[in-house]
């Protein structure tokens, strides 16, 4: 790996959007396809980019119950066990409405609702991750949504991977369309005869997924546009070599386009970490797709101490950060920028990726500079409560008034008097 003295430039931002042209007009074409013909141009779109002719869009409980054969006993009690660290975490997620009065009978208050209906996208062939599939769901339900629609590119033979299946019949996921990229984007969007629309889409995809929900953000909401799996390892002289090109090497195999980074003062380390990679990589199936990301993505940082160390991870602001320091506690709260924080030589990224509660769908590519991970509150909306006594509108008409008049809208400030008056007439 190639070890860099730090200086002002680290960035993990890339142009989301270069090349994108021409698969942008084939998404256009695509949607407006979807609107103007359904479940026909669904069927047909399915035919056509799956390879599948289809009987029914949707799968069957027998097709569910099947999956169950193709899964060993063990891997279902991981994803049950699974499900109940991440219901329990979101658990806590869950914000309430509240009401506030004052003494002359104003309420006040912001009331909070579940999304009527959500779509949850999940990508198809090597790219179907059930782990992903629980962390879209699982808040989602939380939230009590009223309805949970997934959907999924079939094969050639019309079937979607075992794994699926079984995770969203451990969720209860009842509705599952077998349609993949832009098609099912649009059929979610707008709904076609056998697609009730939805509210909005969540869920990884490729780029004719991540276009087609840009294109149809607005018309329902989107979660975001994830980009490839980002991890930053802060570490010092007592972080052990070999964990820490374990963990950099997990997160390469995800992609080419993955990004790996150590962030150390210590040049031993580095030095360490680079021949322990070159190690490691040997041993792995991806490890042509791992070194590709290395080698193109992949640094080792070596500044003069670990607080330059830490503004070096707040500037990259990634998606994941371990802290593979002596005392990784200290470092909560500097640490400012970052999807998620794992502490300590035990709390590998993996521990996350699938198993320990938080959600491990988070802001890539610099923008946890200003977002979130996926939470609970994603599907949720609220809407403010108000209500004046007459009382409270008495004493604060002339106000408002004289607010509305500056902004030239006569007929608000009459919307207000006109209040005033009946008052005045009823007291006579
Ligand atoms: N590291 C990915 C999540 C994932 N890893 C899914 C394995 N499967 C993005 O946080
Ligand atoms: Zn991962």
């Amino acid at each position: 790996m190639k070890i860099i003295q730090v200086d002002e430039h680290v960035s993990l931002r890339r142009d989301p959007d270069s090349g994108n042209e021409k698969t942008q007009a084939t998404v256009d074409e695509i949607i407006a396809e979807v609107r103007k013909n359904g479940d026909e141009a669904l069927r047909a779109y399915t035919k056509k980019l799956d390879g599948a002719a289809l009987d029914s869009l949707f799968v069957s409980e027998a097709e569910c119950a099947q999956a169950y054969e193709a899964m060993d006993t063990q891997t279902v009690e991981a994803i049950r066990k699974a499900i109940a660290n991440i219901r329990d975490f979101h658990e806590r997620q869950r914000s309430q409405s509240w009401m506030t009065t004052k003494e002359n009978g104003t309420v006040l208050g912001q009331q909070i609702t579940p999304l009527d209906a959500v779509g949850v996208y999940v990508p198809g062939g090597k790219a179907a991750y059930p782990s992903t599939i629980l962390m879209d769901v699982i808040p989602a339900q939380v939230a009590h949504v009223g309805r949970i629609v997934m959907t999924s590119p079939p094969d050639e033979s019309g079937r979607l991977h075992p794994a699926v299946l079984v995770a969203a019949s451990e969720l209860g996921v009842e509705t599952i369309l077998k349609a993949g990229g832009a098609q099912a984007i649009a059929a979610l969007a707008y709904g076609t005869d056998s697609v009730q629309a939805v509210d909005k889409i969540v869920g990884p995809g490729n780029a004719f997924v991540a276009l087609a929900k840009r294109a149809v953000f607005g018309q329902v909401d989107i979660d975001m546009i994830a980009g490839p799996s980002e991890i930053v390892i802060l570490a010092d002289d007592s972080a052990r070599p070999d964990y820490i090109a374990a963990d950099l090497l997990s997160q390469a195999e995800h992609e080419e386009r993955a990004t790996a980074i150590v962030v150390t003062p210590s040049e031993m380390l580095a030095e360490k970490v680079s021949a322990e990679v070159e190690r490691q990589l040997k041993g792995l199936p991806r490890a042509a797709i791992a070194k590709e990301a290395l080698d193109t993505f992949g640094a080792i940082y070596l500044t003069a101490d670990l607080n330059e160390a830490v503004d070096v991870v707040n500037t990259l602001a990634p998606e994941h950060v371990e802290v593979l320091c002596s005392e990784p506690f200290q470092y909560l709260g500097k640490i400012k920028h970052a999807g998620a924080i794992f502490l300590g030589e035990n709390s590998a990224e993996s521990v996350g990726d699938y198993f320990a509660g938080p959600n491990h769908v988070l802001p890539t590519n610099g923008t946890a500079r200003f977002s979130s991970p996926l939470t609970v509150d994603d599907f949720l909306k609220k809407s403010s409560i108000i209500h004046y006594s007459e009382d409270a509108l008495t004493q604060n008409s002339e106000m408002i008034a004289s607010l509305a008049r500056v902004e030239g809208f006569e007929a608000h400030a009459r919307a207000v008097e006109i209040r005033q008056k009946r008052g005045a007439s009823k007291h006579e």
